[in-house]
């Protein structure tokens, strides 16, 4: 006899459709984006909204587009971006450049290397494509050979640097090391830099490098972490002269420009982190941080990553539990964080006792999230 059949369905949760449950949550330290108050001075830039509605209308678009270039990538250190140069592309989104970038790969590459963990709508963008992607470990690829990343081989190298969750940064030697050996088997780099903002040690000159080095490079960059703007936001997308992919054919499939008023408004908090928002900005961030670490002390919890300054922090679960059960109890007390499984793209396990929660978020949630945290870890021991 035949059994109704529960279809073998493929478990299609990913943490994008976690965060998007979280939108409505009590306390929602889900997903990455900025959602903390505005400081004084950005509040003043919201205030003045009108007028910047007006500056927006009255110039020309590659006009704003490149003053928003120039003053976010001076603000983050990036001097020797090619601003002006047409070789940085606005997008709607870093998850859009990536979109572009991995469409354009697919045009001449098969194999890339990609960095684990990472956030998993980057190999879900990349595989989109038909990419064939090998893990690489974020351990051996921020610290070990570079000769080693291309065993087995691939043609292109995929690194976030501030890596999410972790906030592991590729540090400038392994980055002219990881450059070099592209340049000799003529690879892509592409680095996504969307978390760099939080990180100074993320802010030395990244295209000096690149340029010496010689080797075909792609930069995603990304104004959408960093401040609370309703998500007004604009991913970058950067490409080197000599990189021989469709980049800006099919970004003007897919593009033709960003908002002039979201440029405007990239501007003028790019100036005011230059003025000393980035500061105040780092400082939120690390009170943050270690507000929810107190808050834990008295648990089996430990924070893996000790270094990180990056607006997520991972939790480590020490006694036997998973990070997916405490997930589902925390949401049923309406705190919603992020199971760390879908990072560990090629093996979820790896990342089993790991939660992320968020914390570019006002101090309150940061605290009811710990307090929550607090008490369902309790329950559950
Ligand atoms: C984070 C959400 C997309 C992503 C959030 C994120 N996913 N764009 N499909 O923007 O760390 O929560 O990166």
């Amino acid at each position: 006899m035949s059994q109704p059949v529960q279809a073998p369905q493929l478990d299609r949760t990913n943490l994008t459709r976690m965060e998007m449950g979280a939108l409505d949550a009590v306390v929602n330290v889900s997903d990455g984006h900025a959602r903390q108050d505005l400081s004084p001075s950005q509040g003043r830039i919201i205030h003045g909204l009108a007028e910047l509605f007006r500056r927006a209308a009255g110039l020309t678009y590659p006009e704003l587009d490149v003053r928003a270039h120039d003053a976010f990538f001076h603000a983050l250190g990036q001097h020797a971006s090619p601003i002006g140069s047409g070789r940085i592309l606005s997008c709607y989104a870093s998850s859009v450049a990536m979109e572009i970038v991995a469409r354009a790969l697919a045009d001449t590459i098969r194999s890339v290397g990609l960095i684990h963990p990472t956030f998993d709508n980057i190999p879900d963008i990349l595989r989109g494509s038909r990419l064939d992607l090998v893990p690489l470990d974020e351990p051996k690829l921020l610290g070990g050979d570079p000769a080693e990343l291309f065993v087995p081989p691939v043609e292109c190298l995929f690194i976030t640097t501030p890596n999410n969750p972790t906030g592991a940064v590729l540090a400038r030697r392994q980055l002219a090391d990881i450059a070099a050996a592209c340049a000799d088997r003529d690879a892509v780099l592409v680095l996504d830099s969307s978390f760099r903002g939080f990180d100074r040690r993320a802010q030395y000159d990244h295209y000096t490098v690149l340029d010496r080095s010689g080797c075909r490079f792609v930069l995603i960059e990304d104004t959408g972490k960093l401040w609370p703007t309703l998500d007004l936001k604009a991913g970058f997308l950067v490409y080197s002269r000599n990189i021989r992919l469709p980049i800006a054919e099919i970004y003007s499939d897919i593009m033709l420009n960003v908002s002039p008023l979201i440029l405007v408004l990239i501007e003028s908090f790019a100036r005011d982190a230059a003025a000393g928002g980035l500061e105040t900005l780092h400082d939120d961030i690390a009170c943050n941080r270690a507000q929810l670490r107190d808050a834990l002390t008295a648990l089996p919890v430990t924070f893996p990553d000790r270094d990180s300054v990056v607006s997520v922090e991972r939790i480590r679960l020490d006694a036997d539990l998973d990070g997916r059960a405490v997930t589902d109890r925390l949401r049923d007390v309406g705190v919603h964080v992020l199971p760390c499984g879908p990072f560990h793209w090629a093996d979820q396990a790896e990342g089993a006792r790991f939660l992320r929660i968020a914390l570019a978020r006002p101090r309150a949630t940061v605290n009811a999230a710990a307090s929550g945290i607090s008490s369902v870890l309790t329950s559950m021991l």
